[in-house]
């Protein structure tokens, strides 16, 4: 008898290809494989609770139709930090493989499904299939499931270049009320039989992209405004009772000095404090401003004092943040016009007229 192993023998030998091996490692892919859907699955589940219990007070706040609307708090999402981004911005967009058309870019976060794969309508009171949205049928009492169609009556398609609800009847009726004709996604055309007359108002599908004529820059305008007045009221809440001098009319500037902003220019990335600094980072770290006095009029905000080191005649650097008016806070553009001396474009509601309740 040969005392030679054989080929097979070898290979048991080195471990490979042993069957039961092979087997237990699958076995424990899928063990793995299995647990981490049950986590994704817990954080939608948990994801449809939280929204159940903001969602009614949500939408009674924005009844359709509402011009005092107000987009929902967001709410406090238990998603894994690792895909939280994704579930805020990508899966959002999509719904069963097509656009989720019509909805805010920051709603888009409430149309996730739940464990169970339904969509929960925002009045809280109703859960459909999630293939439901946006099928063209109408499901929620309240219209939330059909954003992007014309199905509910009560519904309302989101505009996002003009920041602008549309009824949903407008949607696919042959008339371009988006500026970048969204609304007529299905391509929908009047007979040029009924003769319906094209004006600058009237816009005829198929539609062209006109978001940059003046017009609808001055509605966008309007429009951004409007959110921001809107917004500014929790500004106005969070600065009860502060020192007026500093913070402005109603202390509406002092939520920007709880937070630092940051801006990446293609040299430097620049932190914005409010009140406190802004630092310059690249080859070196610098302290372009501290503290900051407010002037209302001009709405600004002038942060000198901060480092002098190679500058002219060592003089020290500020920055001068200008506010403007936005639904959000953001640090637009940040530019260095004179050595030393920064200029800060700031967008946020906190410069917004107050909100009057029917603009
Ligand atoms: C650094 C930066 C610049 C600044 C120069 C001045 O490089 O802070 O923004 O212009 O110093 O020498």
């Amino acid at each position: 008898m040969d005392d030679q192993p054989t080929q097979r023998q070898l290979r048991l030998m080195n471990g490979r290809s042993n069957p039961f091996q092979t087997f237990i490692a699958l076995l424990v892919t899928a063990v793995f494989f299995i647990l981490f859907q049950n986590q994704i699955l817990n954080n939608f589940q948990r994801h449809q609770a939280i929204m159940r219990n903001s969602g009614s007070e949500t939408h009674n706040k924005a009844k359709y139709g509402h011009h005092g609307f107000q987009a929902p708090a967001a709410p406090i999402r238990s998603v894994n930090p690792k895909f939280a981004q994704r579930f805020a911005t990508e899966i959002g967009i999509k719904v069963n493989g097509t656009l989720l058309r019509g909805v805010k870019k920051s709603d888009r976060k409430y149309y996730l499904p739940n464990a169970k794969f339904e969509f929960l309508c925002f009045d809280g009171n109703q859960s459909i299939p999630f293939q439901a949205v946006n099928n063209d049928y109408c499901d929620c009492v309240d219209g939330s499931d059909e954003p992007g169609t014309s199905a509910c009556p009560n519904g309302r398609f989101y505009c996002e270049p003009e920041h602008e609800y549309l009824p949903s009847s407008r949607v696919n009726d042959g008339i371009c009320d988006c500026c970048d004709g969204s609304d007529e996604w299905k391509g929908v055309t009047i007979s040029p039989d009924l003769n319906v007359p094209e004006t600058k108002k009237v816009r005829l599908a198929p539609c062209s992209d006109v978001c940059h004529d003046y017009e609808h820059e001055k509605r966008l305008e309007s429009n951004i405004k409007r959110e921001g007045s809107i917004a500014k009221k929790e500004y106005l809440d969070f600065g009860q009772g502060q020192d007026e001098e500093l913070y402005g009319k109603g202390g509406a500037y002092y939520k920007l000095s709880v937070k630092c902003y940051l801006y990446k220019s293609p040299g430097y990335v620049y932190t914005v404090c409010p009140y406190k600094n802004v630092t310059q980072d690249g080859k070196d770290h610098w302290v372009i401003g501290r503290g900051g006095e407010l002037d209302e009029d001009s709405g600004t905000l002038t942060m000198p004092g901060g480092d002098g080191d190679h500058c002219p005649n060592g003089k020290l650097r500020s920055s001068i943040v200008t506010f403007i008016c936005g639904p959000l806070d953001e640090v637009k553009y940040v530019s260095e016009k004179e050595t030393c001396v920064y200029s800060v474009k700031f967008v946020t509601p906190a410069v917004c007229p107050d909100f009057d309740g029917n603009r």
